[in-house]
């Protein structure tokens, strides 16, 4: 039998233990330490006291064993930073504010991390209403400053402290995205720094800034981006709850969904609504950046469809003072602070997603099997949660080619996660995947399954995530590698683009 690539690795490994010169002037965490300190890099390697601090992320099912992580303070230091890597054969990658749910961040054991907390400038060109935002910024902040200096907004994902650039690129969902589009649409431009330290800016209309939506990370280090942002025309908002009565059977949160959808796909529901519906209490929440009595005019009708299936269902509605007090209610009390908030605790988890078109929507049956695959969970060391975000709105007029990841006429975002308690059981991932699969499978019956870059399995194959991501554009995608990361620097994560297959 010939050896296993594991038994391979295990002998070198062997081999380097016994060398440790050899090993200094090759890859390990030596070598490039020292290049690193030659190029006069603040950085940290796992025998500092900053280690914890520099490796925190959200999720700790992902091991985080970076051969280090830099404090980049400028631009040269990037560079010099890539100028080690590339001699050390050493992947690359980024890390904001570590809330990758797939703890993308450190990526793959080995690489050296760059951490662009440091890329903090924000700037407004009031001729172009665009923000231009430096890749070490988080929305909190962000939003502020945009507020409080402009009165304007962007739409961005829910979490203050989430960082701009990696939500953005990975597509970003907010309660403003049925009005302005996703995050990831509203980008105008992104400014990177490619493998050889060169510095390029993907500009409307460019691959690379295709490519940045969707897939960004894969291609080099965002160092900041230009922004489109919106004006608020009413400053005020409503949030609201709608229950369908205790304990709805499957069937009855089954038809109301399905209500629901209706009533999105037949325009009856303004942009200017937010609509989260939950797996759990089978409640819908959400926001209404409108008036009270256009809030009304639209819900009306809806809720008395609804109540022909459940007939106890109530609405509260809560109208708030200011768009603002509702981008605090939305997204965090970090939206007031000049930090964004803190990381959090970390999570044991696993996150899966899938995206409902307008052309091939939820059939009753598939609905519930959502209800039932989640409901169904059978033991206490993982719990589950999840939602259908309401998509619809803008990206009824986006087609699946505007952007690398394909989100023409998404209509629902679902999303299930399982949370380990205080660990993660060692078949958690297998175990969250097969009990969502009667629900999974009823999709592929419909059409092929879509899938949504932030809240993607980690633990699909290529085929299987690269179609549900990308679709038909994977393959530019993969050219897109091949011209801007011929040397894979950027690979060293689970979702990142592979260079094209080419016959040989
Ligand atoms: C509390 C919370 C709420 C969330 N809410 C939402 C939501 O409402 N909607 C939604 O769509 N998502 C949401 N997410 C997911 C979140 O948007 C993504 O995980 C996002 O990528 C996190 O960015 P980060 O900088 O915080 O994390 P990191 O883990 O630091 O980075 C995430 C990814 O982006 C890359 N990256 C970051 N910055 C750069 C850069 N400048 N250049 C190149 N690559 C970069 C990293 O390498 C990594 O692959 C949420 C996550 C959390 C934890
Ligand atoms: C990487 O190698 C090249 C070629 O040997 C050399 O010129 C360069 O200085 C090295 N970079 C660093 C940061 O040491
Ligand atoms: C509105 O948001 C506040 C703050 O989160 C919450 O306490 C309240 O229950 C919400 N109201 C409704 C009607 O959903
Ligand atoms: C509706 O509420 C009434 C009174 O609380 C209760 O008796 C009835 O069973 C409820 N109906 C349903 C369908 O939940
Ligand atoms: C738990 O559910 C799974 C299916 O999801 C099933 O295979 C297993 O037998 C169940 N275990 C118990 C203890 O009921
Ligand atoms: C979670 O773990 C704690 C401590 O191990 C335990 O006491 C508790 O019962 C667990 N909860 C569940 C739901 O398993
Ligand atoms: C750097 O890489 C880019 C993308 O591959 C390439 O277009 C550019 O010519 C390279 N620059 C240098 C100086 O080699
Ligand atoms: C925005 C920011 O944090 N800038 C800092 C980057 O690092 C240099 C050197 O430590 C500081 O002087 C800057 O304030």
């Amino acid at each position: 039998m010939a050896p296993t690539r594991s038994f391979i690795l295990q002998v070198v490994s062997s081999l380097l233990y016994l060398s440790p010169e050899w090993v200094l002037a090759q890859t390990s965490p030596g070598g490039i330490a020292t290049c690193l300190q030659g190029e006069g890099l603040q950085f940290s390697t796992s025998s500092d006291t900053t280690w914890t601090t520099a490796t925190a992320a959200l999720q700790l099912r992902v091991l985080r064993e970076p051969s280090a992580v830099v404090f980049a303070q400028d631009r040269d230091d990037i560079v010099a930073a890539l100028s080690c890597a590339r001699n050390a054969s050493v992947k690359v990658s980024t890390v904001n504010r570590g809330h990758s749910f797939q703890g993308y961040a450190f990526g793959t054991p080995g690489n050296l991390v760059i951490d662009l907390k440091n890329f903090t400038a924000l700037s407004f060109d009031a001729s172009t209403n665009e923000l231009t935002v430096g890749g070490g910024t988080n929305v909190g902040p962000t939003a502020k400053y945009l507020w409080d200096n402009h009165h304007r907004h962007f739409p961005h994902v829910r979490g203050s402290h989430v960082g701009m650039l990696g939500s953005m690129m990975g597509g970003g969902f907010g309660t403003t995205t049925r009005m302005f589009g996703s995050p990831m649409d509203n980008l105008a431009s992104v400014e990177y720094m490619l493998a050889n330290g060169s510095l390029v800016t993907a500009g409307a209309g460019s691959d690379l800034l295709w490519a940045a939506q969707g897939a960004g990370p894969s291609f080099g280090i965002a160092l900041s981006a230009k922004i489109r942002t919106h004006a608020i025309v009413h400053d005020g908002a409503l949030n609201y709850t709608i229950s369908l009565g205790s304990d709805p059977s499957i069937d009855t949160v089954a038809s109301a969904l399905l209500r629901i959808q209706e009533f999105a796909l037949d325009n009856q529901l303004p942009d200017e609504l937010s609509l989260r519906f939950m797996l759990g209490n089978a409640q819908s929440v959400g926001y209404f950046y409108g008036q009270e009595a256009a809030f009304d005019r639209a819900m009306t009708p809806l809720l008395d469809s609804l109540r022909s299936i459940a007939p106890n269902v109530t609405l509260r509605k809560n109208v708030l003072a200011s768009f603002w007090e509702s981008e605090v209610i939305s997204t965090g009390i970090g939206m007031n602070s000049p930090t964004g908030g803190t990381l959090g605790a970390g999570r044991f988890m696993h996150i899966q997603s899938w995206v409902a078109t307008s052309d091939n929507p939820l059939s009753a049956k598939q609905a519930s099997s959502l209800f039932e695959s989640h409901r169904s969970r059978n033991r206490t060391d993982l719990t589950n949660s999840g939602f259908l975000d309401l998509w619809a709105g803008t990206s009824l007029r986006t087609a699946d080619s505007d952007t690398s990841l394909h989100q023409g006429k998404n209509l629902w975002l679902i999303r299930v996660d399982g949370v380990g308690n205080g660990s993660w059981p060692t078949d958690g991932v297998s175990y969250m995947q097969n009990l969502m699969r009667p629900f999974t499978d009823s999709l592929r019956v419909t059409g092929p399954l879509r899938s949504f870059v932030n809240y993607a399995d980690s633990d699909l194959d290529l085929d299987e995530w690269s179609a549900m991501l990308y679709g038909s554009n994977f393959a530019r995608l993969q050219e897109i590698k091949a011209a801007m990361d011929p040397s894979e620097m950027f690979s060293g994560y689970g979702h990142a683009i592979p260079l094209p297959s080419r016959a040989w």
